[in-house]
């Protein structure tokens, strides 16, 4: 289990712990996690992506202005490993807070969809998978999701190479969960009159 702090108008801050149970059965932070720098807590997974016996972090990296983000693999000491640096991640599923400066919106704090590993193709080998959202609108302040698909990435060596794509989903996808073959998706209308409230489906595939 991780954790990250949360201030006041800032949400996860900070150094990402490792939490435990002590003898009294209370969730304790154990250690801190070095690195993982600029780490979107909510997006982490640990998963052994190059089969070396080691688990390994894979998470979305720092957003852009445009809520995206690359995929990054760190070690479990928090050292990046290898990085696809294309525009994965964007979501609807966001809370405006913090410092805002001048005719601006308050920053957006992200929770976009965690990363799964799961054997698509039924090869006995797991792949990665990452959601990507479209944006329909993207102001300098204002970003909304439209439709989204589901990038699916094989290891070769130490790097990660996109293996397959889904089709084009009509939903912002906000989140997936992986239970034996059945991989579910969460997903918002990206229309504006409903963003804040917070109307959703969840799909599944097998
Ligand atoms: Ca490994
Ligand atoms: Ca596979």
């Amino acid at each position: 289990m991780l954790f990250q702090d949360s201030v006041i108008d800032r949400f996860f801050e900070g150094p990402i712990w490792q939490m435990t149970y002590d003898h009294a059965g209370k969730l304790v932070r154990k250690d801190a996690l070095p690195g993982l720098k600029n780490a979107q807590l909510y997006t982490l997974t640990l998963y052994d992506f190059d089969r070396d016996g080691k688990l390994e972090f894979l998470g979305l990296g720092e957003p852009n202005l445009k809520h995206s983000a690359p995929l990054v693999v760190w070690d479990f000491l928090g050292n990046p490993l290898t990085k696809v640096d294309e525009r994965f991640g964007g979501t609807n599923n966001y809370i405006r807070s913090g410092f805002t400066r001048l005719d601006m919106q308050p920053p957006a704090q992200l929770v976009n969809s965690r990363i799964v590993a799961m054997d698509v193709d039924d090869d006995g080998k797991k792949e990665v998978l990452v959601v990507a959202n479209n944006p329909l609108i993207a102001g300098l302040d204002f970003v909304a999701y439209y439709d989204g698909f589901v990038s699916v990435f094989n290891t070769e060596g130490a790097t990660l190479v996109q293996a397959y794509k889904s089709g084009k989903i009509k939903y912002c996808l906000t989140d997936m969960q992986v239970q034996g073959k059945t991989l579910y998706l969460a997903g918002d209308e990206g229309q504006i009159s409903n963003m804040s409230e917070g109307a959703g489906r969840i799909m599944w595939y097998e």
